[in-house]
């Protein structure tokens, strides 16, 4: 099969929050179509790639379509790099980084077919072909409390994730994961007067606790007393952004200058020995709050989302500014293939360690897997083993095991 591209279309799907988001399919020649679901963040950084509603993207469909039919592009690259260069803008507003992304990935797929590979074998020979590793698995970050605006409760850290590091399987280490997953909910509904805690954006439980620290503590003990602490650990997002204004942080009902916030992270870590990561504990702009926090944690993971954007640029400056020493991969606050991969490779020459990433509204599609396994990333974030991430989990089987 050549590659050449006979027609491009978008539609409008919904997330699994119910939001409107868009699928782009293109048709190769024989009338093979190929489709990419794109999901949408509802916590998002300011500097992430355009999101265009339904009738934008149509019309820039409308315009991509004129660039594409007829064409064929050897890889991804140029391909990426035609739209590119047709936008023209820093942070895709005249095409939108869902619309790209969604024809990027298309048209992977398309290129997957025509030379009869996985789609996480074109993006390792395109993009990650020099890197010399042996392949490891991935560590699961899942997020099974959900807080901040991805639930209706009281925590304002949004992500508490269990983080499952495979020994031997996916299989296996995913089985241990939805028990544990299975297990929180038995023992939260029993400390929720025998109420099944409602599940926040990600599928993760979000009732109401005592205070921020709680199910930290919660998830530290039921990992003990299952017997898990060899494997698994604990991972937070905090999404600070989300409860910043005026230089200070509103958390737990306190009001926090950066440095007295920094002061309480370290000691959560002090009380939670199996406390391993935190992502976006300060606002964007918070740049000193970082990397005051990555000196006192040391070894442990100091990840920046909503700081770095997937975008080369910023992980080079925070990577090399000491602020973060991992770093969250989502396509989509890029918006295409290309830019998601470098990202990865800046991040892997900064020696910073990469997680790839959902987003809250998420769909079926398994690209993030894909890209997982092509740039040897050290992490995969897929939310809750339940209902549309569990496309994911079985991919991660079906790619790893
Ligand atoms: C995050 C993500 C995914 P959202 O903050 O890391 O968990 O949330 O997609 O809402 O930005
Ligand atoms: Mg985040």
């Amino acid at each position: 099969m050549n590659k050449t591209i006979e027609n491009i279309e978008v539609r409008q799907i919904f997330d699994s929050r119910g939001e409107p988001t868009v699928e782009v399919e293109i048709m190769g020649s024989g009338g093979k179509k190929f489709l990419a679901q794109v999901p949408s963040g509802k916590s998002r950084g300011s500097r992430e790639a355009a999101v265009f509603s339904f009738s934008e993207a149509l019309v820039a469909v409308s315009a991509i379509r004129t660039l594409v039919v007829g064409k064929s592009f050897d890889s991804i690259r140029d391909f990426d790099a035609m739209l590119l260069k047709e936008d023209g803008t820093d942070n895709m507003s005249r095409l939108g980084g869902n619309v790209v992304l969604g024809a990027s990935i298309a048209f992977g797929r398309l290129i997957a077919e025509s030379e009869k590979k996985e789609l996480w074998e074109v993006l390792r020979e395109e993009f990650f072909g020099d890197y010399k590793k042996e392949n490891f698995l991935p560590a699961i970050f899942s997020n099974v409390v959900n807080g901040g605006v991805h639930a209706d409760n009281n925590l304002d850290i949004q992500e508490y994730m269990a983080v499952a590091r495979p020994k031997h399987s996916f299989t296996e280490t995913i089985a241990r994961l939805e028990k544990f997953y299975k297990h929180l909910g038995v023992f939260l509904k029993d400390k929720n007067l025998g109420k099944t805690p409602p599940l926040g954006d990600e599928g993760g439980y979000s009732m109401n606790f005592k205070d921020n620290f709680e199910p930290i503590r919660i998830l530290q003990s039921l990992i003990i007393d299952e017997g898990l602490s060899e494997s698994f650990s604990i991972g937070l997002d905090v999404a600070a952004s989300g409860f910043y204004g005026e230089n200070s942080y509103r958390f737990g009902g306190e009001t926090f200058s950066s440095e007295q916030l920094a002061g309480v992270y370290k000691k959560y870590f002090e009380d939670a020995e199996l406390l391993c990561s935190i992502e976006d504990p300060f606002h964007e702009s918070d740049e000193k709050g970082f990397a005051d926090i990555k000196k006192i944690l040391g070894e442990k993971w100091v990840v920046g989302d909503d700081l770095t954007v997937t975008n080369k640029k910023f992980i080079q400056e925070y990577g090399a500014g000491n602020c973060i020493n991992a770093v969250i991969i989502k396509p989509n606050q890029i918006g295409s293939v290309s830019g998601a991969c470098e990202a990865m490779r800046t991040a892997h020459d900064l020696g910073i360690k990469t997680i790839v990433s959902h987003r809250s509204g998420e769909t079926e599609d398994v690209f993030i897997i894909h890209l997982a396994k092509a740039g040897y990333a050290r992490g995969v974030k897929i939310g809750a083993p339940v209902k549309e991430r569990i496309a994911k989990f079985n991919e991660l089987i079906r790619l790893f095991d």
